[in-house]
């Protein structure tokens, strides 16, 4: 392998891999990819993708065979335990939180069944895949449990009598519902994240890291940002200023042949709602345009 190529780790098929892909092609990262290639060689980039299961991408970077990864916190905080439960060092760093991949790692119950808080999961057996993250919270609460490692299909543990609660991911929690279980309370609260080697890296590699990280940032910003532009009466214009969501210095132009009004340009750093622009249309403002951003570089 190339010394002089990143390499960063994505999910191989599963609920990150397009949102992985997404992230990075809007950071401009043009990849060849055969299909069930295990990598992918960036073309305009020195950075190669690897795709891999979700649960090998910290170890991929703990070991140095991957300088990057995109793994859900989940998974990162349960290898981190679980190196440190064995006396290892932790040889992932994470760089940035992403906006994708939201869950959470949560107890839930069958449903009928009483719970008043954590107390109640003494002497119980709890059925997870993660087994270190649910440990680490109970020992924070000073309560024994039982705890049943499973691999996979945790949410019928309770009706085949193996465990008496979960403790799983869950999204939108219709996957609870169907299994009569009933959320109860919240262990870790999850998303994607970006890891890197602790490791200090070629100065080449290390200039596309932060090239990398900043347009990441970028990419992030935009998707929530929006370019607002409106006219407003200029005696309008504090509590115009005052409607528009997270901008910090609106853009103020004259209107050629309307002494008494403006046209404002801003940038917004949070969605714009129908809700605003009504309160911007009650304060006087008119011909309101809502545009996306494409890119931002702070
Ligand atoms: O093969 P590989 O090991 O790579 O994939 P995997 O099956 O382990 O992972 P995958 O693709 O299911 O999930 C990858 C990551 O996505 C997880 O580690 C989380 O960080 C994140 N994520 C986000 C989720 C969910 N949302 C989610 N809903 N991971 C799993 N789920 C499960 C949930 O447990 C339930 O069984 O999806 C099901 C539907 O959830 P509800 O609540 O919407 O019904
Ligand atoms: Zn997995």
């Amino acid at each position: 392998m190339d010394e002089l190529r990143l390499k960063l780790a994505i999910q191989k098929s599963g609920r990150l891999t397009d949102p992985s892909l997404d992230l990075l092609a809007r950071c401009g990262l043009k990849i060849s990819r055969g299909k069930d290639q295990l990598m992918a060689y960036g073309e305009n980039m020195p950075l190669d993708v690897l795709f891999v299961r979700d649960d090998d991408i910290p170890d991929l970077v703990q070991e140095d065979v991957c300088d990057l990864g995109l793994v859900g916190l989940n998974v990162l905080e349960e290898k981190r335990l679980e190196l440190a439960a064995r006396g290892h060092p932790v040889r992932f760093q994470q760089v940035r939180k992403l906006d994708f991949g939201r869950c959470r790692l949560s107890l839930a119950v069958p449903q009928g069944t009483s719970f008043s808080g954590a107390e109640s999961l003494r002497g119980r057996r709890i059925a997870t895949t993660y087994p270190f993250l649910l440990e680490n919270y109970l020992r924070e609460r000073d309560i024994e449990a039982e705890i049943v490692t499973l691999s996979g299909a945790v949410e019928i543990a309770p009706r085949l009598g193996r465990a008496d609660l979960i403790c799983d991911l869950v999204s939108t929690g219709s996957t609870l519902q169907a299994n009569h279980l009933r959320e109860v309370e919240t262990v870790l609260e999850s998303h994607a994240v970006l890891i890197r080697t602790p490791l200090a890296l070629a100065p080449l590699k290390d200039e596309w890291v932060e090239r990398l990280l900043m347009r990441i940032d970028g990419v992030q910003q935009v998707r929530e940002s929006k370019y607002i532009m409106l006219h407003a009466p200029r005696d309008a214009l504090p509590q115009i200023r005052k409607l528009l969501p997270g901008s910090e210095s609106p853009t103020i132009i004259p209107l050629e042949g309307f002494p008494d009004k403006v046209a404002v340009h801003a940038v917004c750093r949070e969605n714009v709602f129908w809700e605003t622009l009504e309160s911007l249309k009650k304060a006087g403002a008119s011909a309101l345009l809502v545009l996306p951003v494409e890119k931002m570089l702070a």
